[in-house]
This record gives structure tokens, sequence and C-alpha cells, in this order.
């Protein structure tokens, strides 16, 4: 039986080395390794074709709130498949399952936001939002408010503007990109300040100082040509940077003053990742339009949305012309099923409120007893259930190791040895379990990341 499995892994392998191209991974290095093929999941646990059990601490990519195998998603979207398997919304037409969405969401999301449109990821949604952008300004007479400023290290995604508006700069040269347009502002990368050049400032005043260098920046382009700034409310994939508590109200602050779109991405803090529905609640954000992917169906079918504030939806909804804009899946009712029974799972589960008061405090505190002291450790941070711990040669200078990632993969491949699956971003070791996970889960999450962390140390010295 062993010997069987372990042929279909190789047949297995051999078709996706000879067949299917992965995304960011380097093709001919992979085909080397050989691919893990992922066969089943429950929970928080996933099966590889090898029978091994992993712990996903990562969600999937930070998507799976209500945890895999959840019955209640799988028959709503059966139900829907039998029902009306698909029909679009062009012809003024549309389907119980999208009318039924689009409402649940105006009541989740922050005040004022009652208009979604559907698209179906991340990338696309955040492509939708900067066309909005940019129509809101040429209806409102100001057709030379065109730049979209972001920030380092944000991710935003990989279509030709959504991967303009990233600041992660290996994003970019490939693809002849940015686009011109977009321009760049500084991450609120606290832990990272000394070594930016900041010097020894506290959180707070680097909250309002890294924050006015989007001031900056408009001055310098002329806030007249500055349609809107972009930012994840916690920046996700360019290392989990929590902003400092002084961050966010300067940001409005500034964006209110230079009549700037301020446009939050959601994509990750969304459907509860920080103890509320959205980040934009959590970091007392006003946002004039949101993006939404990822936990709005917990990833079980590709459905993401963009939500008009006030003023956008009355500008854009009351513009008597055709909208000239969508795609074939738009609001694709078996996505939008799915996506529903999600927000009724979350709901009845509770899982927003216990990610903010009981399971997202007991992950925070596990992680600070059980790494803040270690030799291997600069900072461990976090919020609900987000959490980064981060890896340096040396803890009072905030320091990074010269050969930036090698620490953090080395890592990495030791958690995945070990059973749990936690992301390395640089050389910071990343935690986004589903918002099911149990105490009891979060124990060997925590036992498992501290295996690997202690091997790692013993390998570069630290131990
Ligand atoms: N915005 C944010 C904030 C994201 O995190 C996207 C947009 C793009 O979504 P789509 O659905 O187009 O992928 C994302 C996606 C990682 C990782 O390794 C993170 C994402 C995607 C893939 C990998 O952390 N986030």
């Amino acid at each position: 039986m062993v010997s069987e499995t372990h042929n279909l892994t190789k047949h297995w392998q051999a078709l996706d080395a000879a067949h299917h191209v992965h995304p960011f991974t380097d093709t001919a290095a992979l085909n080397a390794e050989g691919v893990r093929v992922i066969t089943k999941a429950d929970g928080v646990y996933l099966w590889d074709s090898e029978g091994r059990k992993i712990l996903d601490g990562m969600s999937g990519l930070w998507c799976v709130q209500v945890g895999y195998g959840n019955a209640e998603l799988a028959e709503a979207g059966c139900e829907a498949l039998r029902v009306l398997p698909y029909y679009n919304h062009f012809f003024k037409t549309s389907n119980p399952y999208t009318i039924e969405l689009a409402a649940k969401l105006a009541t989740l999301l922050p005040e004022g936001h009652a208009h979604v449109l559907f698209a179906n990821s991340g990338s696309e949604a955040n492509d939708t939002a900067l066309k909005l952008v940019r129509y809101y300004w040429n209806l409102k007479g100001k057709p030379d408010k065109k730049i979209h400023i972001s920030r380092d290290l944000a991710y935003h995604g990989v279509t030709f503007a959504a991967a303009s508006l990233s600041g992660l700069t290996p994003m970019h040269p490939q693809w002849d990109l940015p686009l011109p347009g977009f321009a760049k502002v500084p991450a609120p990368y606290w832990f990272g300040a000394r070594a930016a050049g900041y010097g020894d400032i506290d959180p707070e005043e680097f909250g309002i100082v890294v924050a006015q260098k989007l001031e900056h920046k408009i001055l310098e382009l002329g806030a007249e040509r500055v349609a809107s700034f972009s930012a994840e409310p916690v920046q996700g994939a360019g290392g989990l940077i929590f902003p400092p508590a002084t961050y966010w109200a300067e940001v409005q602050r500034i964006c209110s003053k230079y009549d700037v779109l301020l446009h939050a991405d959601e994509v990750i803090t969304g459907f509860g990742r920080t103890g509320e529905w959205f980040g934009s609640q959590t970091y007392s954000i006003r946002p004039d339009i949101i993006t939404m992917a990822k936990g709005l169906s917990s990833g079980y079918q590709p459905i993401s949305a963009v939500s008009l504030g006030g003023r956008m939806a009355e500008t854009i909804l009351h513009a008597n012309e055709e909208l000239v804009h969508g795609y074939t899946y738009s609001g694709h009712p078996v996505a939008c099923a799915v996506a529903l029974k999600n927000l009724e799972v979350m709901e009845k589960l509770g899982l927003v409120g216990r990610v903010r008061s009981s399971i997202g405090p007991y992950l925070q505190r596990r992680l600070h007893e059980t790494f803040e002291m270690h030799p291997l450790v600069g900072e461990v941070r976090g919020h609900g259930l987000l959490a980064a711990v981060e890896l340096v040669p040396n803890k009072p200078e905030r320091s990074f190791f010269p050969e930036v990632g090698r620490v953090g993969l080395r890592c990495r491949d030791y958690c995945f040895q070990g059973g749990v699956i936690s992301r390395a971003i640089r050389d910071t070791m990343v935690l986004a379990p589903p918002l099911t996970v149990s105490e009891a889960e979060v124990e060997e999450i925590v036992a498992r990341l501290k295996a690997a962390i202690d091997r790692t140390a013993h390998d570069f010295g630290r131990m």
C-alpha cells in the first residue's frame, strides 16, 4: 500500500512537472525537487499524497476562515450548481444568490458602504477599484487626478494595475512595471525603522512621521494630480506589518485635506482576521472604496468584491450612463451562494467575536510567552488571528540578516517537516490560522513552530 501511494505521488509529480506552471515559483527548481501533492483537507489540517497530516497555520493563502471540510458550504455550492449553475448580470438580469450576498455585505461593511460590484480575485477587485477611482475623478471634472499612491512592501495582486500598485519590488522587473502614474511611500514598519535610518524612534512618533511621508509625496506630486491612496489596514504578504496606533488617523487627515480617495485593500484583513468584520473597523479607517476577496467565501469559491463608500456611490451610480465594466463571472451564482453561506456560518459560530475576545488573544499570548525571549527572535507581533515572529541576528539592534530570506526559508522548511505550515516572509515567520482553530490546535502550532525555530537557531549558531 505504501509503495502504491508513493507510485501515485511520483505519477502526479511527473505530470505536474510536464504540464503545470506554478505561481511565484522557479519552475526548473521545483521540478528538480518534486512538488508536494495535497489530496484532502479537514478542519485546520491538510493531507498530502504520502498520507502526511499537516496543520495549516496559514488558512491556505490567508483565506479559509471557517476551516476546511465545512459541509454547509459544500451543500450550498452543490444546490446552486443544480439550481442555477450560471447566469450573468449584463442583460438587466440578476439572481437571488448575488442579490442576497450584496445585501448581506451592506450590513457588515463599514458605515456608508451600501453598494458592491463583484469580481473573481483580489487582483481583479483592485483593478476594478482603480478604474472606479479614475472614473470618479473624471465625473467630478478633475481628470488630472490620475496618480495612485501606495506603499513599499504592499501586496495588491498581479494584474498590470494591481502589480503596479504593489510595493514589493521583485514583482516589477519581469514585466516592466510599474506602469506610469503609480507612486510609493514608506510602510509603517516600526521594527525596521532603525535599520531604515529613523533612529531610536518610538512607535507612536514613527506612526506620525511615516504617515506624513504621504503628505510630502502628495505635495511633491501636486494634490491636483493625486487620485488615491491604497493601503492594506495591516500589510500581509509584505511581512505582516501592523501600523502604530497613531498611523491611520494621520493618514485619514491627510487624505481628507488633499481630497485624495482612500482605498482600503481588505483582501486579507476582511472577514474577521483582526477581530472585527473589517480591518477598517479595527483601525477606525473611513475608506472611500474597499476591496475584499479570500475570506468572503473562505476560499471555497473564487470571488471578490469592491464596495463604494457614500461619495463614490453617489457620483458613480448617478452618472446616468452605462458603467462600461464587468466580468463574465461577476457575481457568479455558485460563488455567491457559497459566500452567503460562509457569512451565515461565520455568524452562527460567532467566529469574529472569538477572534476578538478569546482565540485571538490566546494565540497572541502564547506566542509572546514562547518566543519573546528566544535568542533568534527580534519581535513577536500580531492582532486577532494574524501573527508574526521576526527572526533576527541581534534583537536590541533591530537589525536584519545580511542574506535576507535564508534563515526564514530554513525555518519554513523545518515547519513543513514538523507538520505545520507557517509562511516565511523574508526572515519573518507568519501565522494566519482558520478562525475555527481551537486552543489545543494553537498549542500544536506553537510547539511545532518552536521546534522549527529552535532547529534554525541551532543551525545558525544562535543556540
Ligand atoms: N490584496 C491583498 C492584500 C492580498 O493579500 C491580493 C490583493 C490579490 O488577490 P488574488 O486573489 O488576486 O491573489 C492579495 C493576495 C502570500 C500570498 O504568499 C498572498 C496573496 C496571494 C498569494 C500569496 O502571502 N494575497
